[in-house]
């Protein structure tokens, strides 16, 4: 044959150089490696067109018209129907506003419905799901605003029942989000029978409302599949921070979450392998729907990165029996029906390893209402580093699934409280 000869200007040497180049260009065109597997393998994922998001205020006009139906002609509540789901309501991408929030007044405002404590029940309609969003937090009241302004909307139009808790970390001491999670859990069934529990950090703004804020029925799920932050790819297979959901009885399954990540980090990772320790593995909903916005931030005073989180990480395997909801202690300051969230303030005392730190600047922000101001006289006893000691017991708990099927009853502790 006299193809593929030697020579570089043969007929054969040229149309192979010429097959290559085609071959790049449709490579690149089709968004490389990732975009040729989602040619050549059918992909059931769905697709959202996000380059035109809808405003998240979409398709709630019509709920506030039918306000005077509520009752019936003789008074007594109507018999509602089941709500659909999915739920008609839903647009898909809806746009997200990240700077200048509006105040409280006003997103209270936009969302008439609303009712104190940041409670909603769909008006024409009975709900399919309940769930509960605990929002860990300190000092971070422009994100409150961004993140109540965003999902009051976003989950109207799933046409759940919800309530938004955000649970305060009173004074100074180092900031422990899961602790504030396991604080939120327990108050939060306290109050009413939630099927669903999501654990939301402040600064994430869902993208989609086809990522529907109920849980799976076995496995706890991670929501914030795709982030900005991380170019809208998971970062690693384990990863479950951000937003995430469990059942009450998975959240007993799993002893809750660690009390003792003091400071950022690892407490995710953490909570991830009680899943897997428990039995359980994590679910979440398809890469397209799964989308989140963060709001830019740099890291907090008082939640330095926490240098015990890999030591700590090496004994989950060990501590996740002892070290979670049954273990939990902690002082209710205060519970308030704010109007467009529950406002829990909460002592959860101070990482026992560190002294108390020394308040070097007041806080940029006030706490999100008046009766979540910080511990005064927590906060002296830091500035000062008067330590004396105090013991403060706390109230002992009885703790029940909602179902009834487990009870974990919480012993009386005794804690030594700076004061
Ligand atoms: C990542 C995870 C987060 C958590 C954290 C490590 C993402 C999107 N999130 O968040 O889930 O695992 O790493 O601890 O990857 N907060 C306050 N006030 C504070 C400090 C924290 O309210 O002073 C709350 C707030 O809800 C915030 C959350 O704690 O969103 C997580 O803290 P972060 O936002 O500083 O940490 P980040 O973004 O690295
Ligand atoms: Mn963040």
């Amino acid at each position: 044959m006299m193809c593929c000869g030697r020579s570089l200007d043969s007929p054969c040497t040229l149309a192979l150089l010429v097959g290559f180049q085609f071959a790049f260009v449709l490579y690149f065109s089709l968004g490389g490696f990732r975009g040729l597997v989602s040619v050549l393998v059918h992909s059931s994922e769905p697709e959202f067109d996000y380059s035109h998001p809808h405003d998240v205020y979409t398709n709630l006009s019509h709920l506030v018209a039918q306000l005077p139906h509520q009752t019936g002609p003789t008074g007594s509540a109507p018999q509602l129907k089941d709500c659909l789901v999915p739920s008609p309501l839903l647009v898909g991408p809806v746009s997200v506003r990240l700077t200048s929030p509006p105040s409280f007044e006003e997103i209270k405002e936009r969302n008439p419905l609303v009712k104190p404590g940041g409670r909603y029940r769909p008006p024409d309609c009975e709900p399919q799901h309940h769930t509960a969003i605990v929002v860990p937090y300190r000092n971070r009241q422009t994100h409150l605003r961004a993140l109540l302004y965003h999902l009051h909307p976003f989950l109207q139009r799933q046409q759940i029942h919800y309530s938004i808790y955000i649970v305060h970390q009173s004074g100074n001491s180092t900031f422990n989000r899961a602790k504030l999670l396991n604080v939120g859990v327990r108050e939060a069934l306290k109050e009413e029978d939630w099927s669903c529990i999501f654990l939301h950090d402040v600064d994430l703004l869902p993208e989609n409302d086809h990522n529907t804020y109920s849980c799976h029925p076995q496995y706890p799920t991670h929501l914030s599949v795709a982030m900005d932050k991380f170019r809208y790819r998971l970062p690693y297979p384990q990863y479950f921070g951000g937003v995430s959901a469990v059942t009450p009885d998975q959240y007993l399954k799993m002893n809750g979450f660690p009390n003792q990540y003091w400071g950022w980090g690892g407490e995710d990772d953490d909570i991830a392998a009680r899943v897997r320790l428990s039995g359980m593995k994590i679910v979440r909903p398809p890469v397209a729907v799964g989308h989140y916005k963060m709001i830019k931030h740099k890291g907090d005073q008082g939640n330095e990165q926490n240098p015990r989180r890999f030591d700590l990480l090496k004994r989950t395997r060990i501590n996740w029996h002892s070290d979670g909801l049954n273990s939990l202690t902690y002082e209710l300051l205060s519970k308030e029906l704010a109007p467009l969230y529950t406002n829990l303030s909460v002592n959860i005392g101070e990482d026992p390893r560190q002294p108390p730190r020394k308040v070097t600047s007041p806080n940029p922000e006030k706490p999100p209402h008046p009766a979540s101001k910080p511990n005064k006289k927590r906060a002296e006893g830091a500035v000062v580093g008067a330590v004396t000691t105090k013991a403060t017991k706390i109230e002992a708990a009885q703790w029940k699934s909602p179902n009834g099927s487990s009870v974990v009853t919480e012993k009386t502790a005794v804690k030594q409280e700076v004061g």
